[in-house]
């Protein structure tokens, strides 16, 4: 049940317009949690009384800022007074910037962006500290210095999210990379050794036991060669399930293995969770495998593409295939564990559903018992039952097997219900009334409906039917709600991910912004307001997840003095205040140095070209924002070291000159002043300007 919380009432009776009283809602489950309680409190001892000069004065701003009642009450609704919270951190993919955007909800504030697969210079991430990790992520000799990332997923703990780590994948180039968010940095990249890209990373299993990353475009596995024209024979699909270590906050290789699949572009997966846990659902589309090429002879790719009337649900039993990985049952692919897909077929790892028509999205209600999947050219969403799944796979209820002896389970067997939506479905998510919420491309809205089984009671309206639709602006991608992919979502808040802004913001040339739209979905029922936009102009960001504020609990100052963020503890090489110093064994110098405001200590130090230098800077700082930065300009050098950092940074002194290195943070009154010399003496002598060779 939902509990409405009246904070305050407050009526104009001077004209808006209309007369109008207000009730603000707040969602439920973040009522209960205390953060909330104690702003209520605070709302509560601060009660608002809107009197006639008060109403007076908004009735002025309203009429010269041209605002209506309701956006008087997004407003309301949105705004934080400096110093207050946000109740719920959205983890957005960052797109084309390779990054992960934070953002506060609701007052859909950036907070910061977190450095993956791309160099970051103000976090310090791939300017002479964080190449460890970016390397992680070559291909193999070659450097990869972006990603496209598309799905974040938080750990989880039997299905709720914990606030330990941040998985986040890269289509581009198929990687996953591990944020640990104590810190809230990235601490390792993967890179898939079967495929070049990628789409479905990254999913958990409900207690993180695997990340899933499921494949996408088809190419021969590993890497290997093979013309377009044998594309049935060579060409596979592939989902990965990478082990996590928790202990360790690593992915652990070793443990990891792959389903080898059919050449159908595997598209996003969930896990199952509850009564479902133990099934990966992974959607797939193109299962005509039909090849590129049209300027060649072959058919149009999109409509090849979109010949047949259903694609492939693929349904895997994950705990199964670890067991069958286990015993042996893999063969090795560049190097990889690969399960073949006549293996998993023949040891009921693997089967398939028909799925209408192109699908996109495929996502598990709360409960586990229903699986929704969004076909892009289909206005229905199709719903499965994980009851009847284990019941048609328990009694073979096979209608067919695919071109690749895979078992198709059969269509009526398996499916619950299918709900018109609109047109171009996309992705679902939910709510604690009973509610899913489900994106619509082509529509540009999201639609609220209701669903059936143990949620029919939930809800005031019939089951398995559209109850409304809120536009947006323009053309959403995702969408998301507070826990929405959780075993237990908060309602409240929902986020639009649209791709299009067109008019929204000042145009930035032809180049525009995606606008994140707050969606107000604490009231049951048609009402589903927009309440805020929010531009996001540094690349295209697909999946978030928004979490309670409260289960985060980042370190503000790293634990120690000394402390080295890769390993999370202290650092052998950390340097202690009065144990500054140079040391110089042959070309190779190493120097031990240490900041703090507002000053480096040695605060110079002389190199010869061709010198080898390691440079060890501890941070002696432990106050709350108390970062300094190191750069050495001409160097491509530029360190964040947070309080209580220690970086180790290596470069070849190979220009010689006198360089000044400074604090590019401001740090303090005199931040100008924390700076130093490099000086770098010329292998050559220099030309001496004596008096005689003056003119
Ligand atoms: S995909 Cu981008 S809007 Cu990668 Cu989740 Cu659907
Ligand atoms: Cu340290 Cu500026």
């Amino acid at each position: 049940m939902r509990h409405r919380v009246p904070i305050f009432t407050l009526s104009f009776a001077m004209t808006l317009g209309v007369g109008a009283s207000f009730v603000f809602d707040v969602p439920a489950a973040a009522a209960q949690d205390t953060t909330k309680k104690k702003r209520r409190k605070e709302a509560e001892i601060a009660a608002v009384e809107i009197t006639p000069a008060v109403a007076a004065d908004l009735q002025k701003v309203a009429t010269e800022r041209g605002l209506r009642v309701e956006d008087l009450t997004a407003a309301l609704k949105t705004y934080l007074p400096s110093g207050k919270l946000d109740d719920y951190i959205i983890f957005s993919s960052g797109g084309h910037s390779g990054q992960v955007f934070m953002i506060g909800v609701p007052s859909m504030r950036l907070l910061r962006s977190i450095a993956v697969f791309t160099p970051e210079p103000w976090q310090g991430y791939g300017y002479g500290a964080g190449q460890e990790v970016l390397e992680q992520g070559n291909f193999g000799e070659s450097e990869v210095l972006w990603g496209d990332t598309h799905h974040p997923a938080l750990s989880e703990t039997g299905g709720e999210y914990d606030g330990q780590f941040l998985f986040i994948g890269d289509k581009a180039n198929a990687r996953l990379a591990v944020i640990d968010l104590r810190d809230m940095e990235t601490k390792q990249i993967v890179k898939n050794p079967l495929t070049v890209s990628d789409h479905g990373a990254s999913f958990v299993t409900p207690d993180t036991d695997y990340i899933v990353e499921g494949g996408q475009y088809s190419t021969p596995l590993g890497f290997a060669y093979s013309t377009v024209e044998d594309y049935e024979a060579n060409y596979r699909g592939m989902v990965t399930l990478w082990k996590f270590d928790r202990k360790t906050g690593r992915i652990d290789p070793s443990k990891s293995f792959a389903l080898e699949l059919p050449p159908y572009f595997q598209d996003l997966a969930d896990a199952g969770k509850k009564v479902s846990d133990g099934l990966i659902f992974l959607n797939s589309f193109c299962v005509e495998s039909v090849t590129p090429g049209f300027d060649i002879g072959a058919v149009n790719f999109e409509a090849g593409c979109s010949q047949r009337d259903t694609d492939y649900l693929h349904i895997i039993d994950w705990k199964k295939a670890a067991q069958v990985f286990a015993a042996g049952g893999c063969e090795m692919v560049n190097g990889f564990p690969v399960m073949k897909m006549k293996k998993a077929a023949e040891e009921g790892v693997l089967c398939l559903a028909p799925e209408p028509k192109s699908p996109h999205g495929v996502d598990v209600t709360p409960n586990g018992e229903f699986i929704v999947v969004a076909g892009k050219l289909d206005p229905h969403v199709t719903v499965y039952s994980n009851t009847k799944i284990r019941d048609a796979i328990a009694k073979k209820k096979f209608s067919s097997s695919d071109a690749y002896g895979i078992p198709v389970l059969d269509f009526d067997a398996v499916m619950e219900v299918q709900v018109e939506l609109g047109l171009g479905p996309l992705h679902t998510q939910y709510d604690n009334q009973g509610y899913a919420y489900t994106s619509l491309f082509l529509d540009s809205a999201v639609a609220r409906w209701t669903l059936g089984g143990e949620y029919a009671s939930k809800h005031p309206e019939e089951p398995w039917k559209l109850v409304t639709k809120t536009p947006v602006q323009y053309n959403i991608g995702h969408l998301v709600a507070a826990e929405g992919d959780t075993v237990s979502p908060d309602g409240g808040y929902l986020v639009a991910m649209n791709k299009w802004s067109l008019d929204r913001f000042f145009p930035t040339g032809p180049l525009l912004p995606q606008n994140f739209q707050l969606v107000d979905i604490a009231k049951s029922g048609t009402t589903m307001p927009v309440l805020y936009d929010m531009p996001i102009g540094v690349g295209e960001p697909h999946y978030a997840q928004m979490i309670k504020a409260d289960k985060l609990h980042p370190w503000t100052v790293y634990p120690a003095v000394g402390w080295n963020p890769q390993t999370q503890s202290p650092d052998p090489n950390a340097v202690k205040l009065g144990e500054e110093k140079v040391v110089r064994d042959g070309h190779n110098v190493t120097v031990y140095m240490t900041a703090v405001r507002s000053h480096f200590a040695p605060d110079r130090f002389e190199l010869n070209e061709g010198d080898s230098v390691t440079m060890h800077i501890t941070s002696q700082e432990q106050s709350l924002d108390a970062t300094h930065g190191f750069c050495i300009g001409g160097y491509n050098i530029n360190l964040s070291l947070e309080p209580g950092e220690s970086a180790t940074l290596h470069f070849k002194a190979d220009k010689s000159g006198v360089y000044p290195f400074y604090c590019t943070e401001f740090c303090s009154a005199l931040h100008l002043e924390m700076l130093g010399y490099m000086v770098v003496k010329p292998s050559e002598p220099a030309v001496k300007v004596t008096e005689a060779s003056k003119p």
